[in-house]
């Protein structure tokens, strides 16, 4: 395979490919949006030996320099740790981010866009952006729920906040063809709550029958991802009353803040964590690490089988 000139791969990752290692992509919003410094590098580098310690090898992957990294190490987990000005971005803003030479850090519609153009197939993350509630008038449809559609990458991740309307997002998955794959309970996970009332298309709770479900996807052409969803454990699930209390007001607070477009997200994010008093922010943790050892189990199953 031709790299595409866009991308600097480390050495690890170099490595792994020409070894044909399994891979495992992650995001770097989560680290410069998504958590406050230090806890978000830390976080990043426990993923990564999670990884690691199940089999596979971590890719975490932004643009630095004019170049998509993938593989990061430690100075550059650390220079987007602390960064406040890390451009967050999607589909859109990639060639802005390689031409600008910016900081720029990946959501998951564009860890995604990379991980593909690596010939990474798994990616794991917290949680996927989705429709935000009141959408009907905003219009604030993340482009993750479109990338899913578009590009072959399954996103391993503890379902969706409910700052977004779960039910919607669902909907509009099974519009665009991606399917909801759950693990370990029927239900797709509201990633504080392992319970979101919402019932996922398919329960497989074994890497190797969703590495054979992505295979015969694949197989048939049909192009785009799937959202494998893994419920945070019980031992660190929020209460939903709690965090459900603390997400309406972090809306209520957004709304009257003027708050839009690609701000919404990061806002109420740091807002939740505030409001919880750091509560959240653990829950957050624990579920990326969990989401960690079934990504790197997806990616052995799908290597095994190349
Ligand atoms: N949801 C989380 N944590 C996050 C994000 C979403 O629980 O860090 C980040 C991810 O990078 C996701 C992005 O791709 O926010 C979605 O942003 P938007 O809603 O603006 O599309
Ligand atoms: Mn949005």
């Amino acid at each position: 395979m031709t790299l595409n000139p866009h991308l600097e791969l480390s050495p690890e990752v170099a490595q792994a490919h020409e070894q044909g290692r399994p891979l495992v992509a992650l995001e770097s919003t989560i680290i410069s949006h998504g958590m406050p410094y230090p806890q978000n590098v830390q976080t990043a580098r426990e993923v990564e030996a999670t990884v690691r310690a199940h089999g596979a090898v971590p890719a975490t992957i932004a643009v630095l320099d004019g170049k998509i990294r993938v593989g990061l190490n430690d100075a550059q987990l650390e220079l987007l740790g602390r960064s406040s000005d890390a451009l967050k971005l999607s589909r859109r803003d990639l060639p802005y981010a390689l031409v600008s030479g910016k900081v720029g850090a990946t959501t998951v519609a564009a860890t995604m866009i990379c991980a593909h153009l690596a010939g990474i197939q798994v990616f794991v993350t917290g949680g996927i952006g989705g429709v935000h509630r009141g959408a009907e008038t905003s219009f604030d449809i993340s482009a993750d729920l479109q990338e899913l559609a578009r590009t072959p990458v399954a996103v391993v991740c503890a379902g969706a906040k409910s700052i977004l309307d779960l039910g919607l997002t669902l909907e509009y998955l099974e519009t665009q063809g991606v399917p909801v794959i759950a693990r370990e309970q029927d239900e797709f996970a509201a990633f504080f709550s392992r319970s979101s009332g919402l019932k996922a298309d398919f329960r497989m709770d074994e890497a190797a029958d969703q590495a054979a479900f992505l295979r015969a996807k694949w197989a048939l052409g049909l192009g785009g991802g799937a959202v494998i969803s893994n419920p945070v454990p019980p031992e660190h699930e929020l209460p939903a009353a709690l965090i459900d209390g603390y997400i309406s007001q972090a809306l209520a607070e957004a709304r009257a803040q003027g708050i839009s477009g690609k701000a919404v997200t990061p806002y109420l994010l740091a807002r939740i964590k505030t409001l919880s008093d750091g509560r959240s922010l653990a829950t957050n943790i624990a579920l990326v690490l969990n989401n960690a050892r079934a990504g790197a189990a997806l990616a052995a199953a799908l290597g095994a089988d190349r």
